[in-house]
């Protein structure tokens, strides 16, 4: 069996702890994939030096060399797309077309990266003394802690990692215990590409990966004065308090948190394509992204019709292992999500009084008593006040509410403390522009799921979902570099700004 290493200055190497943690597939629990270092805070601080004493370089590469290495990344992902996506599915679950996606998302920022490192635009603007130039641009930070979930774990790294190295700046990444191979394949494969491109000037400490706890490593991340920046997907509650101690330092915080996301049907809609993508939001990566949706809108004039729709369609959806053919749907990632999710169906049934429409139960025939199986569940009946309606479930269950006019319906739909993704399904082009304007979200889909942004446009939420700030495309760049305004006297003589010329 595998012992892997954390990635420290340039080496592979175990915890100074000695301690590990297993890795199994989640669809086969008998599968172990194996051993991952439970990392120190002594292992923490000696990456983050690392990554200070290698930022003094990284600095310095010309920003368009910086790109190239991204470039050589993409490359490689893009050859090992298929054994990458196997082997995520295999330890997070999600059926294979979807790593497969989860990796070309990570080659999309790569590429992306890449040619931005030819770009990283600064702006001048004119000065208001004769003889006198200003200048701005983009500078890097030092060094950053990037902190990822494991329901993307190949996409939301690229997007953290690879803008961030693109600005100059070196970064201790700490992976979700859950998936640590996929980190661990990628930080392999970003550290073959700064030795084939930086050759005899290979600076090593640019990457370092740590394996562990968020306990552990993350809070270190906050105690730590040579960390400048974190970046973090995950819980809202986890965010508050990287939020609050980071903030305390100074340190520069960007947050991915909470969704609950909704669909919206008019009952002028086209109904075979709105049904196609509740399925795909609400079960797809068996409903464990911050995109998913987690709750149905339905116009009370299609809502009896749609709902048998739905009903009947959810009932034949496969459940299995995701590298076998033909499953539609793969586990919940761990016992513990699946606990959650059947809390949250008791919830549903015994506190918000809810009607179970499909499913609410453990999913165990066959092989699937292997894994942390969980049927597709519809509730009907819920209202806006229920907490299904309200807080986020990360697993297969699906809300329905009734509304009875668009201006309902977005209410209902901005009526939760996250705002990530929003879709709407309608051919009335008024009540489109209506719902766009309106509706209190950072993403938002006309007649399309709430799931699949691209990696070239901005990425993040309103309200409870972030504090502001954007991954993805152009915007992430604000997060990563600094400006620095420069001035260029050419007069020969001291000019004063706001004096010599009012
Ligand atoms: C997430 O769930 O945290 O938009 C990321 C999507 C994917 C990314 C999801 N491209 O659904």
């Amino acid at each position: 069996m595998e012992y892997f290493k954390n990635f420290i200055n340039g080496e592979w190497k175990d915890s100074k702890s000695g301690k590990h943690t297993e890795n199994r597939n989640p669809a086969n629990t008998e599968d172990l994939i194996g051993y991952f270092p439970a990392s120190t805070k002594d292992d923490v601080n000696e990456a983050v030096s690392a990554a200070r004493e290698a930022f003094k370089k990284w600095r310095l590469v010309p920003a368009p060399k910086r790109g190239d290495v991204l470039k050589v990344v993409g490359d490689i992902m893009l050859q090992r797309k298929d054994e990458i996506s196997f082997e995520m599915t295999r330890e997070m679950g999600k059926v294979f077309a979807e790593t497969k996606g989860d990796t070309q998302e990570g080659i999309d920022t790569a590429y992306y990266a890449a040619s931005e490192g030819r770009r990283l635009f600064g702006l001048n603007a004119p000065s208001e003394l004769p003889n006198k130039m200003n200048l701005s641009f983009r500078i890097p930070i030092g060094v950053g802690g990037i902190i990822t979930p494991w329901n993307f774990p190949m996409a939301i790294p690229t997007w953290k990692i690879f803008p961030a190295l693109v600005c100059g700046n070196t970064v201790v990444f700490k992976p979700a215990e859950l998936t640590p191979k996929t980190a661990n394949t990628l930080v392999h494969i970003i550290d073959e590409a700064m030795k084939e491109v930086l050759g005899k000037d290979y600076i090593p400490g640019v990457v370092n990966l740590v394996h562990g706890s968020g306990r552990v490593v993350g809070e270190c991340f906050l105690e730590n004065k040579n960390i400048d920046f974190i970046s973090f997907t995950g819980s809202t509650a986890v965010g508050k308090r990287i939020n609050e101690v980071g903030g305390r330092e100074l340190k520069r915080v960007s947050l991915e948190l909470g969704g609950k996301n909704a669909q919206i049907v008019m009952d002028d809609a086209n109904l075979d394509l709105a049904l196609d993508a509740v399925l795909w939001g609400a079960f797809g990566t068996t409903g464990q992204r911050c995109t998913a949706t987690s709750r149905l809108i339905l116009h009370k004039n299609i809502h009896d019709k749609f709902l048998k729709m739905l009903t009947d369609r959810a009932a034949k959806l496969k459940l299995g292992y995701g590298n076998d053919k033909g499953v539609d749907v793969g586990p919940c990632v761990s016992e513990s999500q699946r606990e959650t999710v059947n809390d949250y169906v008791k919830i549903g049934l015994n506190e918000d009084k809810a009607t179970l429409v499909i499913g609410g139960d453990y999913a165990k025939d066959g092989n699937l008593a292997k894994g942390w199986f969980y049927k597709p569940t519809i509730f009907k009946d819920v209202t806006p006040d229920m907490r299904i309606a309200k807080e986020e479930i990360f697993g297969p269950v699906l809300a329905v509410l009734k509304c009875s006019s668009l201006e309902e319906s977005i209410d209902i739909l901005n009526g939760t403390e996250y705002g990530l993704s929003s879709s709407i399904f309608t051919n009335n082009v008024n009540d489109a522009f209506k719902a766009v304007r309106d509706i209190q979200a950072g993403i938002t889909y006309i007649n399309g799921a709430t799931i699949g942004a691209e990696a070239h446009m901005p990425f993040g939420g309103v309200k409870a979902t972030g504090n502001g700030h954007r991954e993805g495309g152009w915007t992430v760049y604000d997060f990563y570099s600094e400006w620095k305004a420069v001035y260029i006297d050419y007069s020969g003589k001291l000019q004063r700004a706001q004096i010599d010329n009012y």
